[in-house]
């Protein structure tokens, strides 16, 4: 029924055609242990398309030079691509200027470049962060060691049994010493779409605090608007987003990066430098010190220009219709818990069969060709909150189909046959 619903959905939209999408990325007809690659593992990093790979062969073969830094024709050529890159990710994500756009390693790096650099300019002893029971530890970690060093307190909102914050605990954990509130866009194992602007009209009325949005599993199934959130950061990671690996960004509001001190330093980040001291630079540049990962800015670019000609609103209907199909192949299985179940949710599953553990699962999984991931997720506070070491994680994109689901199902019923 769902199927047939897609069917007329993705004839009416010519714009969406999986069978030619699919032809895109290289890697989806590869085959592993001798069965056609299932790749249900889009949470932890999505596939490339050609053009993507593309822009990164060109780059090696045509175009590599260092940025910023030659007069010479390959230089210039590629400081002028790498700078487009900023303003096509500031376009996308409609943040004021390319200025606010900074290029880090992904959305592990950006959170701690924030930590780092709101830490020492607005946190002091007493003061007070808040964060959730749903993060991943990129988002929990470095706020615990700058509380830790600052002698600040961290506190959590909590979260329900159907994996949705308790809204209405925030109110009680704002106070004038609430520094910063950072918190997922969107779960990245329960799928669960946090309700970022209520929670940021909260945070406002009740507080001066800076609000930081992790986007990492964001990216993927929506375009933020990163001036209507009015967040103050939004961080996210170039390969979840179809680009490549060992790129991300910060976005943060001018104001910030103008009082920010630098991160990192050295070559890069500086106006003037003696052998006395250092000037540093202006806007971005400041806080990317060193050769950046340019094949990679660039290529991130490419991969924006790729989802924005698929266009996220079908990506958002073929994506739904996915997980209502998988939701109900699974609940058919006996003994399958699922883990999650707001109305806001999307594209990921998390379950467990009852008495089996994930990764024997994940394992056997695998001999049918289906990439699962399988564990915490690097979200151990969400799975103490289940009492569970783990879960399966089935995590889709827009190039996943339903006889994909169909083979998945199938390969978790004879796994779970040959376990029990
Ligand atoms: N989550 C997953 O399988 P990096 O590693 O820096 O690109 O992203 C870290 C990160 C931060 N926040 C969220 C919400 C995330 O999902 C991730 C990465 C992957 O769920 C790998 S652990």
């Amino acid at each position: 029924m769902v199927a047939e619903t897609l069917e007329g959905a993705m004839k009416q939209n010519t714009m969406f055609d999986i069978h030619k999408i699919r032809k895109d990325f290289p890697i989806l007809s590869r085959t592993v242990n001798g069965k056609p690659l299932v790749y249900l593992d889009n949470g932890a990093t999505a596939q490339k398309p050609q053009s993507v790979i593309d822009v990164l062969t060109h780059y090696y073969t045509h175009q590599n030079s260092n940025i910023h830094r030659g007069v010479h024709t390959l230089s210039r050529e590629i400081t002028i691509a790498y700078e487009e890159a900023r303003k096509t990710i500031q376009l996308h994500i409609n943040a004021k200027q390319p200025g606010e756009i900074i290029f880090t390693k992904g959305t592990t790096e950006s959170i701690n470049l924030v930590a780092h650099c709101f830490g020492n300019l607005a946190v002091s002893e007493g003061d007070e962060i808040i964060i959730t029971q749903m993060e991943h530890h990129s988002n929990i970690v470095p706020w615990q060691q700058l509380c830790k060093e600052k002698k600040a307190i961290l506190k959590y909102i909590p979260i329900n049994e159907a994996g949705e914050l308790v809204l209405d605990e925030l109110p009680k954990l704002l106070s004038s010493k609430t520094k910063l509130v950072a918190f997922t866009h969107i779960s990245n194992t329960l799928g669960t779409i946090n309700p970022v602007k209520e929670m940021i009209a909260t945070i406002r009325s009740l507080s001066k605090a800076a609000i930081l949005i992790d986007g990492a599993q964001a990216v993927p199934h929506l375009k933020p608007n990163v001036q209507d959130l009015a967040c103050d950061f939004y961080v996210f990671s170039g390969h979840k987003l179809f680009g490549p690996t060992g790129v991300g960004v910060l976005y943060a509001k001018e104001e910030w990066l103008a009082k920010f001190g630098p991160y990192q330093t050295g070559g890069g980040t500086i106006k003037t430098v003696t052998l006395e001291k250092t000037e540093f630079a202006d806007g971005p540049l400041k806080f990317e010190a060193g050769t950046p990962h340019i094949e990679g800015g660039i290529g991130l670019a490419a991969a924006i220009d790729y989802v924005n000609a698929i266009g996220f609103d079908v990506i958002q209907k073929h994506e739904e219709a996915l997980m209502t199909y998988a939701a109900e192949k699974l609940s058919a299985i006996d003994n399958i818990r699922i883990y999650g179940s707001s109305k806001h949710k999307t594209s990921v599953i998390a379950f467990n069969v009852i008495g089996i553990h994930p990764f024997d699962v994940g394992t056997l999984l695998d001999k049918y060709g289906i990439a699962v991931r399988s564990g915490h997720h690097c979200t151990q506070p969400l799975c103490q909150f289940y009492n569970i070491p783990g879960t399966i994680r089935a995590s889709f994109a827009f190039y996943n189909t339903m006889e994909e689901i169909d083979l998945f199902i199938e390969a978790l019923k004879k796994s779970i046959k040959l376990l029990s």
